[in-house]
């Protein structure tokens, strides 16, 4: 398959470490796909759904103790603590390589070992990266083959280069107690043993796209992050895109594939979808910032997702997907969740494979959920039917505007636009959100989540802010323009003030209208608000008051707020760039 010295080192070094029984290349053919669904359904790893309704559509179940990201079992083993920084779990690398080589030794015994060679990007776009992972599960290859691009292609366009980031997986023993999620970021090497579930083993997404992209953006001058990436068309059919950055199971899926309110469909306004969960950007030739989705389909949250809040999503799922983790239907063999539908199934496995007694069902115990609140679909980004012409295409798209945002039920209004690239960085590194069912822990707790990459940094997060302020100076009067949204402002009864899903497209318009120099705002101590009435409420059941009361900037809380962001800075020490601690001064000073 390859005559890459490099590539054929490492796969003896894991043969003789893992032990398999046999090697398989992935090739990414059809055929080699419909063999591994068949062995996976025959060994129960999968259950084959119907087939009419649902093709190429499969269930999986994840061991209940390995159903969500591990970030206190997630490592950045630089060879400095400093270098990894203080928001990351450290170790060095001799000696994590040493635990986890012992970890997985002959740990393929009896098994195939397979070898998927990835792209994350178009492959041979000048933006892409090469990965190859190695893996003893089945569900893994077939969610990478939806999650990147995999082909035989991928090693001719690495040729005989180094450039590649090395992928080792194994399950072991799904055992939460040797579960270690290891990124080497001076090696290109990941290592993840003991899980079975997404984030954790499909090793392109965030171990690679996001923990070692981010390093080799440092050191190679661009950005990878944590953002969706969609393109607004207006009437006039102009496209303009932007980048923006939520914590997990903050809305990026949802945003990223939005219906417009119907007022403003009859007026020609399109939504086109690049990317949910992760952006890799450069400074293009022009000046500007280009962004591509370095993925290939999107690992969805699947409760909450229906006709009305995302029909772009489930129809996208309609197709090659495989879900993890949800309820199975067993009066249509198919699925179900949380929030598809109204109709309980009276008939249907909870997603531990338990009968589940929908009389049971209490909206607020989590634990009687048919669906793991983090349960997910696996589906090829070419079924979502607005999913962008410039997908496909290496080129990237330049963005004219970031949004960071995240859940916050007080003190975040609806949407406020930062006073420049250094004040933006400021809101993106003071971002704070309650914590979701997508990371094991506590849900619900705020906490500082600076650009939604707190859990997806490969290194020290002073650097990285340090970064953000030079690709600002960098891009100078091209940088795009940088927001605040929070769509989760609530009632004192914890209802929603804001309708959210396709209605967000009002704050996109208004955001692209700042952009253009064309909507007024009122300047707050945080940054430009806008005035009311330019947030369009046709045909939306909500009153004036309401909106204003989300659009306001409270003294008190924002004082709050500045002390705690204070408090966070503090983890930084001396390496906190200084112009965040003079944008922290302007607001105190600005309160
Ligand atoms: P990851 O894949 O974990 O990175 O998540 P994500 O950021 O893509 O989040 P996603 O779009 O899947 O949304 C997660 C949850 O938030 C779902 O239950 C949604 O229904 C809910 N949600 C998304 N957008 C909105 C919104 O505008 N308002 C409200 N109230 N809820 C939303
Ligand atoms: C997230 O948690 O941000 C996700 C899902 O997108 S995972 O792939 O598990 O990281
Ligand atoms: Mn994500």
């Amino acid at each position: 398959m390859t005559k890459n010295p490099t590539v054929i080192k490492w796969l003896e070094e894991m043969k003789e470490l893992l032990t398999p029984d046999q090697v398989m290349w992935i090739d990414g053919s059809d055929a080699q796909r419909d063999a591994l669904r068949k062995e996976a359904c025959e060994s129960g790893e999968m259950i084959e759904l119907n087939q009419e309704l649902l093709p190429g559509c499969y269930l999986h179940r994840t061991n209940p103790n390995d159903v969500a990201r591990v970030e206190d079992r997630t490592f950045i083993c630089t060879s400095t603590k400093e270098d990894a920084g203080p928001t990351n779990n450290w170790c060095a690398p001799e000696e994590m390589y040493k635990k986890l080589y012992n970890i997985a030794r002959g740990s393929y015994k009896g098994e195939t070992m397979y070898i998927v060679p990835f792209s994350m990007g178009p492959i041979g776009s000048p933006l892409a990266k090469v990965g190859i992972e190695v893996t003893d599960s089945i569900y893994v290859v077939l969610n990478m083959l939806i999650m990147t691009r995999v082909s035989p292609k991928v090693m001719e366009v690495l040729g005989d280069s180094n450039d590649w980031v090395r992928c080792l997986h194994s399950r072991c023993d799904i055992d939460p107690e040797y579960r270690y999620i290891c990124q080497f970021p001076e090696d290109n090497t990941i290592i993840s043993v003991n899980s079975g579930y997404g984030g954790n083993v499909l090793l392109g997404k965030k171990c690679f796209a996001l923990r070692i992209a981010s390093y080799q953006g440092w050191k190679e001058g661009w950005m990878a992050e944590h953002m969706l990436i969609l393109g607004l068309e207006n009437p006039k059919g102009e496209v303009k895109y932007i980048a923006a950055a939520f914590p997990s199971a903050c809305g990026k899926t949802n945003l990223a594939m939005l219906i417009p309110p119907e007022y403003l469909r009859k007026k020609g306004y399109k939504v086109w979808t690049i990317g949910d969960d992760i952006a890799w950007m450069r400074i293009g030739e022009d000046g500007r910032l280009y962004a591509i989705n370095p993925e290939n389909g999107f690992f969805g949250v699947a409760p909450g997702t229906n006709e009305k809040s995302n029909f772009n999503a489930l129809a996208s799922t309609k197709e090659g997907t495989i879900f993890t983790n949800v309820a199975h239907d067993l009066s249509n063999n198919t699925v179900w969740w949380e929030g598809l539908n109204k109709d309980l199934p009276t008939n249907a496995n909870d997603w531990k494979g338990n009968k589940w007694d929908p009389a049971k069902f209490d909206k607020a115990d989590k634990t009687t959920c048919a669906a793991n609140p983090n349960s997910r679909f696996t589906a090829p980004a070419k079924n979502c039917p607005c999913i962008s012409e410039e997908f496909d295409k290496g080129a990237g798209v330049p963005i004219s505007a970031i949004v960071f945002g995240g859940r916050r039920a007080k003190t975040a209004p609806l949407v406020y636009q930062s006073k420049s690239w250094e004040n933006g960085v400021f809101v993106g590194s003071a971002m704070a959100s309650e914590t979701t069912a997508a990371a094991a822990g506590a849900v619900g707790v705020v906490r500082r989540d600076p650009m939604a990459m707190l859990p997806f940094c490969g290194y020290n997060m002073a650097d990285y802010f340090q970064h953000w302020l030079d690709m600002g100076k960098k891009l100078g009067d091209k940088a795009p323009k940088i927001f605040n949204v929070n769509w989760f402002r609530t009632d004192d009864d914890g209802n929603f003030l804001w309708p959210g899903f396709g209605d967000n497209m009002r704050v996109l318009n208004w955001i692209l209208d700042r952009c253009e120099g064309k909507a007024e705002a009122t300047e707050t101590a945080i940054g430009y608000v806008p005035m009311p009435e330019d947030i369009d409420l046709t045909d939306l059941d909500m009153d004036m008051d309401t909106l204003k009361s989300i659009l306001t900037v409270d003294k008190d809380m924002w004082t709050k707020e500045a002390t705690e962001i204070e408090e966070h800075y503090k983890k930084f020490g001396d390496k906190l760039p200084n112009e965040l601690r003079e944008q922290l001064e302007n607001l105190k000073a600005a309160l």
